[in-house]
Parts: structure tokens; sequence; C-alpha cells
């Protein structure tokens, strides 16, 4: 028998005034059906983002700026929120001649080069050459500092964690005590940390385009296209077959000259970066037309198609690896 008692009147108020929320008021809103995202989908377009890139090169130098990048903010966030909830997209600029100076956080980073030769990236001291489409990582709570070797500016792509980490509360930052380029203040923080050595080979950093780009010709060749994906990479640590990041799921795709992709969802919201070509993104039924070097966010649970107008190679990243972990991932396909 249902009973339904009067509440009293001042109940409600007597419950919140000892910091408390009666759970059978509201519920849908705690315990949502299916993921609802408070952020949006969006693009950035090259060429809006890149002048403005290229105007901080005048208006800041990477010593004021520690670094010299701006964040892909979503149009749904204010301040450093980010691009989802758990990742920042944000793009880096270097000129010649120039050092970023050596620094460490629990975020983990990746870059992904979009244009310009000899920026070399520090890894603990050690040196990561750095060229187009190369996908390089930046362990958690390793020493990191930039520098310009070549002649003409370089960008790249950041991708963070930094959403993650401030979720959980487990942001720690230090500055480093030298300038000195390729060389990191300590080099021994990867052994301190993990227990296990920096150095030896077991920990690949760089993973270089030329070679991506020869794999997936090689899935073409030997595997059936992916309705959704193309023909898709993920990247991978060689040391455990598992993800290249503990954080972030890396991806890298090929999609055929009219390709057109089946509708897909994943919860992993998910940020896209164009490396080749040139297609549109169906992202929640809105229309992302994209080029070479354009960045776009898919929101969790946000169904999404690609379609390529010419042969067009795209990198992605997400938290999927996490979600997965912790055994929460999914995705569905519709045709
Ligand atoms: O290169 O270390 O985009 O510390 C944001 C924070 C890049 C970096 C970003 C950073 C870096």
């Amino acid at each position: 028998m249902a009973r339904n008692p009067p509440v009293p009147e001042t109940y409600y108020d007597r419950v919140a005034a000892q910091h408390a929320l009666p759970l059978w008021v509201d519920t849908a809103q705690y315990v949502p059906k299916e993921p609802t995202p408070p952020y949006d989908p969006a693009l950035w377009r090259s060429e809006d983002i890149r002048p403005l890139l290229m105007e901080a090169g005048d208006v800041v130098t990477p010593e004021e700026a520690s670094r010299r990048v701006l964040v892909l903010q979503n149009p749904a966030f204010s301040g450093f929120q980010g691009t989802t909830r758990s990742l920042y997209a944000c793009l880096q600029l270097i000129l010649p001649g120039e050092h970023a100076p050596e620094h460490r956080h629990t975020q983990s980073a990746l870059r992904l080069v979009l244009e310009g030769e000899g920026g070399i990236t520090t890894v603990d001291g050690g040196r990561v050459e750095m060229a187009p489409g190369d996908f390089i990582i930046t362990p958690s709570w390793t020493w990191h500092g930039h520098t310009h070797e070549g002649d003409t500016p370089m960008i790249w792509l950041d991708g963070l964690d930094n959403g993650l980490m401030a979720q959980m509360d487990t942001t720690f930052f230090e500055a480093g005590q030298t300038e000195l380029p390729g060389t990191g203040p300590v080099s021994t923080s990867v052994e301190e940390k993990h227990g296990e050595p920096s150095e030896g080979g077991e920990r690949v950093l760089r993973y270089p385009y030329d070679k991506a780009r020869e794999n997936l010709e090689i899935l073409r060749k030997v595997t059936d296209i992916d309705p959704s994906h193309g023909y898709r990479m993920e990247y991978l640590n060689p040391a455990d077959g598992g993800s290249a990041m503990p954080t972030m799921t890396t991806m890298l795709m090929l999609l055929d000259d009219g390709f057109t992709g089946q509708p897909y969802r994943s919860t992993d919201g998910t940020i896209f970066t164009v490396l080749e070509g040139e297609g549109e993104t169906m992202i929640g039924g809105q229309a992302f037309p994209w080029k070479r070097h354009d960045i776009f966010v898919v929101p969790s649970w946000s169904e999404y198609a690609h379609r390529a107008d010419t042969e067009s190679v795209l990198f992605s990243f997400s938290d999927r690896v996490v979600q997965l972990k912790l055994g929460v991932w999914r995705e569905a396909r519709s045709s």
C-alpha cells in the first residue's frame, strides 16, 4: 500500500540546512538514464585559429607564457574547463630559436605535430625530435621543455588529461630549476615514480607519422573497412600491448575518398584532428565540415558519422582507456 504522508512544510529547508539532499527529489538529475554531457560538439577551423596563434608569437614569449598555447575551450564552458570534461585540446606555437622552459605536472600530455621541422621536446632530459604528423608522448610527472632548432614556426596539438586530474584533485605542478635546452633538471624522476628506468628504450615516446601512415596503407590492403571508422589503428605501448598512454586512447584513421560512415556513438567524448583531406562529420544532427588541421569534438554518447570528400586521415584522442579500465565504456552502432 502506497503511503503519501504530507511532508511538513519546513522539511526540505531543514534537510538543506544540514547540507543534505533528498535523493527522491529530482532523481533523474542524479542518475540520468544515459550520459547527458554538459558540453557541445564544436569545431575549430585552422583558418580561424591559426592566425590568432601566429599573432600570439608577437604578443608573448615562451619564457613569459611558459607555454604559448591557445586552449580550445568547449563553447558550453567558461574559464579553463577544457574541450571535454576530462580532456583539453590546445594549440602550441614555438618559433625558431625559442625555448619553452622545463616543468612537470601530473597531467599526461600528447603532441600531434601539425607544422614545422626541427622542434625538439625533452622528456626527463632525453631529446625527442618532432616532425609533422608525429604523435609524441609526455608521460605524467616527467620533466619536459620544448626547443626549436629549425627555421620555420612549429605548431602542434597538445592533448592533456587536465579535466580528469581536476576531477580527482590529483594535479601537481613543478617548474624546472634550469632553462638549458635538452637538459631536464632531474633525470631520475621516472625511476623514483614508476620503479623502472627512464632509459633503455622500454618506453616509446614518439610514433613517427611516415610509419603510422604506412600502417594505414597496410590495413587498407589486408583488412575490411570499418563501416564507421574507415581503416583505423590504435597507438599501443609495445611493452605491454596496451594503450600507448594510461589515460588517453589515441587512434589514427584513414577514410577513402567518398567514404560515407555509418552512425556511431560511444561514451568517450572524442577530439579529432584532421591531418589530411577534407570532409564533414554529422554530430547529433549538426554538420561540421572540416579540412586539414581543423579540430573537432564529439561529446559522450552523441551519434556521429564521418564523410570524406577526399582521402582523409584523422587522429583522435579520448579517455576511452580509462572507461575501459573502469568497466563502463559503451558503444552503439546504427545503420
Ligand atoms: O607543453 O607542457 O598545451 O604544460 C598545456 C600545458 C602544453 C606543455 C599545454 C602544458 C603544455
